[in-house]
């Protein structure tokens, strides 16, 4: 289906290309007629989509600011430094390394510079919330490092004391008897807020260095309503394109004594050209988040996700560690319908116009192909403005549409009832069109 819909500012530049701009607009069209509720997901601002579609995309700026391999990075390297100051300016940090084309990246490049191959670093399973990154058998990570792990606490029926939290004593245990080289603080999927403070004081206790892996909550932070790891946590890696609402990328903060190892990291370590459009994007991306609106942004995202967890556990569905303090919701499908497997519940909720994803939940039974899990999020749909009311009225469709999952009558009233609500919170009402 082509769509007249504007997917970027400048797609008048594209009517030479009628597929790659049919497939934007139908694009455009899938993003703004269904609901986003992917947690790392955001809409960006059209100034962040201007920058990132800018012509620093053809220049070759390998090295950083003033220590480039290539002629005619002027401005490159002022579009960097600038990135670098506002960057270090949000988070009040001693250096900033913009350059990681994405979290994974990030973190690669953070083991570099604190590691030798070989040592091992302590950090959360990725069936308990973890990341690909902190040393799933299946990611190259856990082929260089080795990687001893830690979880969350067992469920309980307290509703006071619903567990499935960071299990502190056992990361201080596993830490004791390990004695790793480097503790990582941070998830993908976990619902509550992560302090740095417990971990520092884990790691100073078997000499450990500590990486905060701030990919999800970036924004959080930046918007003072979650903790800083800034100045506690020796490396702070994070993406661009989540909480923080810029362009796709990732970003490094440290101290200044670690800044040669962790830019000696990115590059030559693990990247050739830094991407400079993408870095313009993240430039804009870092003022917009310093200004007043972004605080109340990040407060009513976390109200959001308070509003869809109340909502889903009204509709009998069990949450993971009981609710949320962020941005996510982690739902375990089990107690609402033994049957649906998390596989299944994305797959008609794509149908009915929800867009999320399957997720595995703490000691899952189920594969991380099927899981038993959801993974939803509140961060794009509050950019467009949506507040706790529409969190609830998300929350309803989500359990109709998995009761009446067998009816396709009831999925195609519903996907016309997400179409009308989100007809109503365009993400792109400014840009100009076709
Ligand atoms: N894939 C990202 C997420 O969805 O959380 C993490 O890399």
């Amino acid at each position: 289906m082509s769509s007249p819909r504007p997917a970027s500012p400048f797609d008048q530049w594209l009517a030479g290309d009628a597929e790659v701009l049919a497939l934007l607009g139908d694009e455009a069209e899938r993003q703004s007629t269904t609901l986003q509720l992917i947690a790392s997901e955001n809409f960006t601002s059209p100034a962040v989509l201007a920058a990132s579609g800018s012509i620093l995309t053809n220049k070759y700026s390998e090295g950083y600011p003033g220590r480039r391999y290539y002629g005619g990075n002027q401005v490159a390297d002022r579009v960097e430094d600038l990135a670098r100051d506002r960057l270090c300016s949000l988070f009040g940090a001693e250096y900033a390394n913009v350059q990681p084309h994405s979290g994974a990246s990030a973190n690669l490049a953070a083991y570099q510079a604190l590691l030798e191959p070989g040592d091992t670093i302590l950090a959360m399973r990725l069936d308990q919330g973890g990341h690909l990154t902190h040393g799933s058998p299946v990611n190259l990570t856990s082929k260089i490092w080795n990687f001893v792990a830690y979880g969350v606490t067992p469920a309980s029926d307290d509703p006071e004391h619903p567990g499935e939290v960071i299990d502190f004593e056992q990361v201080a245990a596993v830490a004791e008897r390990e004695r790793p080289a480097l503790i990582v603080a941070g998830a993908t999927a976990y619902a509550r807020t992560i302090d740095a403070a417990p971990f520092r004081e884990i790691a100073d206790s078997v000499g450990a260095r500590l990486m905060f892996d701030a990919a999800h909550p970036a924004g959080l932070i930046a918007g003072g309503a979650h903790p800083s790891p800034v100045g506690i946590a020796d490396v702070v890696t994070f993406t661009t394109h989540k909480t923080l609402r810029g362009p796709r990328g990732g970003a490094i903060l440290c101290r200044e004594e670690l800044a040669k190892s962790i830019d000696a990291a990115i590059f030559p370590g693990l990247q050739g050209g830094p991407l400079e459009h993408a870095i313009a994007a993240k430039a804009v991306a870092f003022a917009e988040a310093a200004r007043p609106e972004f605080r109340t942004y990040a407060a009513q995202v976390v109200l959001n996700a308070g509003a869809l967890a109340a909502s889903l556990r009204a509709e009998g569905f069990r949450l993971v560690s009981g609710g949320t303090d962020n941005h996510q919701v982690l739902v375990d499908l089990r107690t609402f319908d033994d049957d649906l497997t998390g596989k299944e519940a994305q797959e008609v909720l794509d149908r009915a116009g929800i867009t999320c994803n399957r997720n595995t939940i703490p000691d899952d039974p189920r594969s991380a192909f099927v899981t038993s899990g959801l993974r939803l999020g509140s961060a794009a749909q509050t950019t467009v403005g949506m507040g706790e009311d529409e969190m609830r009225t998300i929350g309803s469709l989500i359990a109709r549409t998995l009761r009446g999952r067998s009816d396709e009558a009831t999925i195609v009233g519903i996907r016309a009832e997400v179409a009308e609500l989100c007809l109503a919170f365009p993400p792109y009402p400014t840009l100009s069109g076709v």
